[in-house]
């Protein structure tokens, strides 16, 4: 491992070593998150294997394929000339996936999976963070349809690919939403931008880009954090650790928690950070302790990752819940984010986000978008035209953006108005125990703090589905629906404790 050249750099495109030294390092066994293929790792012959990153595998995968010479290729020459040789173990087996083991449903996405199955009428899904009208319908936002409407009646569109980064003005547009018009970094032309699929996209290439060209592959997520994080950064070869952020006795942020962890933190590690409506806790450090995180993290030339897949969601202003990213920002120094529309725009299902590295200097920003360019270029080859098309055309008009901040507040608004709904109605019923924390906690989910007794009594009983974490989705809920999701939290604690 050789030393970082100065705080907060990039370095310049290297080589990745054979054996990597996250591999050769290990990890600390009450905070690290095993080995990127679990199942893989569990098999014996397969362990020197699932010990290397992703890449360095695919990498020899490639490699086996390619080789001339290699056994897989002439035996099966050898196959097709002679049929009198051993048949293929396809036809010895009724399938070569014979033993495979069945997954586990995704702890999110599978909750909706279970919910879609449930024939009650009154079962109501608190699972995903997607949002709801009153009438529990999903909603497309009027100014995204008059976008669609625009994009269809220009027949001068094409369907040709796009870039490799995506389209451009999104690219631009959509820095410029999170860091500010006026960012110092954008008018030096410091920030590499590149459309990707969603925040989780973004995230996964972020990673892949780390993992490939910067020194130190350790990241730390916070204690809770969302469920993916984990699994995006590893896959991507990256080795994850997490940071105390929640302190379920106060159910507010463990302040000292996070300072002490980042303190001891090695220097250089990369901190991923949720830009506002911290999920799944909905509680977010104040400005003046982001500004302590701020210098504590720049102090160690810890590198910050952001997500932001809830601009807007917050407080209702765009502005507002950029504060936390601006104020990295406006320090000169480098970091990485990753947005996404499919909450503040409700673009779930069209995958639109971009990723931006804040760089040095002008000149690394040019390099480090060719390197996005070679991470993406095998992964997905570009992404796609439409989400993005409908993105760009309401950025770039000041009527429409003015239309969907409009739109926007009034989800957020509605999402505040059931935390005051819910809270209320657990006061009429007398439930045991401080429900506070459902007002003060922000964003699109209310961390209960229900256990997963609670939530699959409540599941069982009442047809309410949530995260197992307790974690329930507001903007899942309406003014019919909070009653009965009362009389369910009222029964689940009065009958387990
Ligand atoms: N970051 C965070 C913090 C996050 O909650 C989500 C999605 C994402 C990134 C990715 O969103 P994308 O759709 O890729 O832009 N969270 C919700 C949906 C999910 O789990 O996929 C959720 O927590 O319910």
């Amino acid at each position: 491992r050789t030393q970082r050249p100065h705080a907060g750099a990039l370095r310049s495109p290297r080589p990745r070593p054979s054996i990597p030294p996250t591999a050769a390092r290990g990890t600390h066994p009450r905070r690290s998150y095993g080995p990127a293929h679990p199942s893989r790792a569990a098999m014996p012959t397969a362990n020197v294997r699932a010990a290397q990153p992703s890449a360095d595998r695919r990498l020899s995968t490639l490699v086996r394929h390619l080789l001339p010479s290699s056994p897989r290729t002439s035996a099966a020459t050898a196959t097709s000339a002679d049929s009198s040789l051993q048949p293929f173990p396809t036809m010895a087996s009724p399938s070569v996936f014979a033993g495979i083991a069945q997954g586990p449903e995704d702890p999110i996405l599978g909750v909706t999976v279970a919910y879609n199955k449930d024939p009650s009428p009154v079962k109501v899904n608190l699972g995903v963070g997607a949002y709801r009208t009153e009438e529990g319908k999903p909603m497309v936002l009027n100014v995204v349809r008059r976008a669609e409407q625009m994009l269809i009646q220009n027949e001068s569109r094409v369907k040709e690919y796009l870039p490799i980064t995506g389209l451009a003005d999104f690219n631009k547009l959509s820095a410029k939403l999170i860091f500010g018009a006026d960012s110092p970094a954008i008018q030096e032309n410091r920030v590499a931008t590149v459309q990707c699929l969603s925040g989780t996209g973004s995230l996964r290439v972020g990673g892949e880009f780390l993992a490939r060209h910067y020194h130190e592959r350790t990241i730390y997520i916070p204690q809770p954090t969302w469920g993916n994080h984990p699994k995006v950064f590893t896959l991507a070869g990256l080795t994850a650790r997490s940071y105390r952020y929640y302190d379920p006795a106060t159910r507010g942020l463990d302040f000292q928690g996070l300072l002490e962890d980042l303190s001891s933190a090695p220097s250089g590690a990369i901190v991923l950070l949720h830009a506002c409506a911290h999920n799944p806790t909905g509680v977010d450090p104040t400005l003046e302790q982001w500004e302590q995180i701020r210098q504590l993290m720049r102090s160690k030339a810890l590198l910050p990752f952001f997500d932001s897949a809830y601009q807007g969601f917050a407080s209702g202003s765009l502005d507002k819940d950029a504060q936390s990213v601006r104020m990295f920002v406006a320090d000169g120094g480098e970091l990485l984010m990753a947005q996404s529309y499919a909450k503040n725009m409700g673009l779930y299902g069209e995958r639109v986000g971009a990723l931006s590295i804040v760089c040095g200097s002008a000149d690394i920003a040019v390099k480090v978008e060719s390197q996005l360019k070679l991470v993406i270029r095998p992964m997905y080859s570009n992404p796609p035209l439409h989400g993005a098309s409908i993105v760009a055309t309401i950025l770039k008009d000041s009527a429409m953006f003015d239309e969907w901040t409009l739109e926007l507040k009034a989800m957020a608004d509605r999402i505040i108005s059931m935390r005051e709904q819910l809270f209320n109605a657990l006061k009429i019923r007398e439930t045991p125990g401080d429900w506070s924390h459902i007002i003060k906690q922000i964003g699109m989910f209310t961390f209960t703090g229900l256990n997963s007794d609670q939530v699959a009594f409540m599941r069982q009983e009442y047809h309410i589905y949530m995260t197992s974490d307790g974690r329930i989705s507001m903007a899942g809920l309406s003014s019919r629906t909070v009653p009965h999701l009362a009389d369910a939290i009222h029964a689940a604690v009065t009958k387990l404790k």
